[in-house]
């Protein structure tokens, strides 16, 4: 079977990032015999390019893989796909595992792929493959017509249970970095780096993030696995050896140190293996200096954090993220203490949020000094928690984003997007003047702190934005045309930051 992976990437314009879930799936058609072919569809969708890949190419699947902002461009290239080849289409990720009505009901898509694809994927193409009707295997979801069944009805869907989530990780092959062409992508040509993960899961529960969804999908059992730390550093190695290109490694893992014992044994065969630094993922509650002296050991050099808010109330009781703002601090301290560099991942514009709980986050930003700040604009995810309470609560509008650095989606009366959008684009200079504030001595230090706050809330007034947002505006030069999450090299240093 031909297998066509369509990558849908409005973000990005020119170099598109890694796709660990793509690779994954690739790599697994491959070693099963199948044959499978990649378009990257970056920036908006020219039809032209796209109907001369499916020409070309002709395969018999036609694959798509959609997080929730891209779905929007699925049903046009679904429709096209129709038009101009005879594949079956498929759709998978993590939007078509938690919202498969909405995927399944687009003209043109023939089968949803729910929860993790590899084997169901197969199963569907050795089905095709020897003419039998797929209509019953696990994870998919299948329009009656479309997977050979007896009813002519054509729209009757036969929704498939899940299968158990992969259990040993090192049987699956290693991410695939040719058919996707790793040598053409953002993590190595603008990044220099070598992109892997190690496991799959978290043991958090957070409201806006999509794992308590598909934990929930799957019953909770084995959600959290590991590879073995040997496939995975063998790994490294080969990414390393045949991309001499790579300056350093990153983890995507939800969480690296989640076992404290993997990560010991992870770190000592790293530094032994590995001469290069890398990038982990971390949560608060995780760290202490024992991690942080073992992450440095082996060549940690940027260590990421969910600080999301800096404001308890809002982390905890919107998010659910139970963790106090003494545990975020102490965790950056330890390490900066190691002499790691630190991240921190920021939300603004949060369901219920104010300004001044805005200024919770700019605060506890400036207090813990992260070397980079990626500040994004909250995002409802359908299937999560986050959005059932923004669904109830009247706050999400019809409004579409590329990605979550635009606008906010929401509307509701503790902050407008006006006020989300000016807060966001000054959010790294406010950081670095109330840090400022924070170096002075006693009573002015909380003096200073009041002035800030006062400036800002004034500055950030509905009526004064709206006027300032209606003024003709000089773009700098330094602003560029794209939205999105852009990588600006400035004085030497690549800093995460969306643009204007
Ligand atoms: C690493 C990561 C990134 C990396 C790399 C991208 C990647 N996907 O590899 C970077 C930093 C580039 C990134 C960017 C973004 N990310 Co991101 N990212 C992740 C993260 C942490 C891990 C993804 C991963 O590798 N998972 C492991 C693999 C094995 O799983 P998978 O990708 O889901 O794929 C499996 C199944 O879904 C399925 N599957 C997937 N596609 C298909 C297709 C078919 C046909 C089939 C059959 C099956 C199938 O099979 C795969 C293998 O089992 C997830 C959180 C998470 N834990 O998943 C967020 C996550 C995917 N990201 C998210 C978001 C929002 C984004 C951005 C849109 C943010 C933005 N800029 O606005 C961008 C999108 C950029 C883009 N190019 O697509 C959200 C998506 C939420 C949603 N409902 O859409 C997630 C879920 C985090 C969250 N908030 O909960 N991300
Ligand atoms: S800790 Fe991170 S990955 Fe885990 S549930 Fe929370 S946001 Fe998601």
């Amino acid at each position: 079977m031909r297998i066509a992976f369509v990558y849908i990437d409005p973000s990005y314009r020119v170099m598109g990032p890694f796709h660990v879930g793509i690779a994954s799936l690739i790599a697994y058609l491959k070693r099963g015999g199948h044959e499978c072919q990649f378009f990257h569809l970056m920036g908006d969708v020219a039809e032209e390019e796209y109907i001369d890949f499916l020409e070309k190419n002709r395969p018999d699947v036609v694959a798509f893989s959609v997080m929730t902002n891209a779905f929007p461009h699925v049903a046009p290239l679904a429709l096209l796909t129709k038009r101009h080849s005879d594949a079956l289409t498929i759709c998978g990720g993590v939007h078509a595992t938690l919202c498969p009505d909405e995927v399944i009901a687009v003209e043109g898509i023939d089968v949803v792929c729910r929860g993790e694809g590899e084997e169901p994927l197969f199963d569907l193409c050795q089905g095709l493959e020897e003419g039998k009707d797929f209509s019953n295997i696990p994870n998919l979801w299948v329009k009656r017509g479309a997977g050979g069944g007896e009813s002519e009805k054509g729209e009757e869907i036969h929704k498939n249970p899940l299968r158990p989530l992969i259990a040993d990780l090192d049987a699956l092959p290693f991410l695939d970095r040719e058919v996707f062409p790793y040598k053409d992508s953002f993590d190595l040509q603008f990044m220099k780096r070598g992109a892997f993960m190690a496991s799959r899961g978290c043991p958090y529960n957070c409201a806006y993030c999509c794992n308590h969804a598909i934990k929930q999908l799957y019953g909770g059992d084995m959600y959290i696995r590991f590879r073995s730390v040997e496939s995975i550093v063998e790994e490294v190695e080969m990414v390393v050896r045949n991309f001499p290109q790579v300056e350093y490694n990153v983890f995507h893992d939800d969480l690296l140190p989640m076992k404290k014992e993997w990560f010991a044994d992870f770190v000592t065969e790293y530094r032994r293996r590995i001469k290069l630094p890398f990038e982990m993922n971390c949560h608060p509650n995780l760290m202490d200096r024992e991690i942080a002296q073992m992450a440095k050991s082996a060549g940690c050099s940027l260590m990421r954090f969910g600080l999301e808010s800096g404001n308890d109330h809002i982390r905890r009781n919107v998010l659910d993220r139970h963790v106090s703002t003494e545990r975020i601090i102490n965790a950056f301290a330890c390490c900066d203490e190691a002499g790691i560099q630190t991240l921190s991942y920021d939300m603004i514009g949060l369901p219920f949020e104010t300004r001044t709980q805005i200024l919770d986050t700019i605060k506890l930003n400036g207090r813990v000094r992260p070397k980079v700040m990626h500040v994004s604009i909250f995002y409802p995810y359908p299937g999560t928690k986050s959005y059932e309470i923004c669904k109830r609560e009247g706050f999400v509008t019809d409004k579409h984003i590329d990605t979550y650095y635009e606008d906010s989606v929401l509307e509701q009366k503790g902050v407008s997007a006006e006020q989300v959008r000016a807060l966001r684009k000054r959010f790294e200079f406010l950081v670095r003047l109330y840090s400022r504030g924070y170096k002075l001595p006693g009573f002015l230090r909380k003096m200073a702190e009041e002035i800030i706050d006062i400036g800002i809330l004034t500055a950030t007034n509905q009526y004064i934005l709206r006027a300032w947002e209606k003024t003709p505006q000089k773009r700098s030069k330094k602003a560029k045309k794209d939205a999105g999450p852009v990588y600006i090299l400035e004085d030497g240093e690549v800093r995460v930051w969306g643009v204007d």
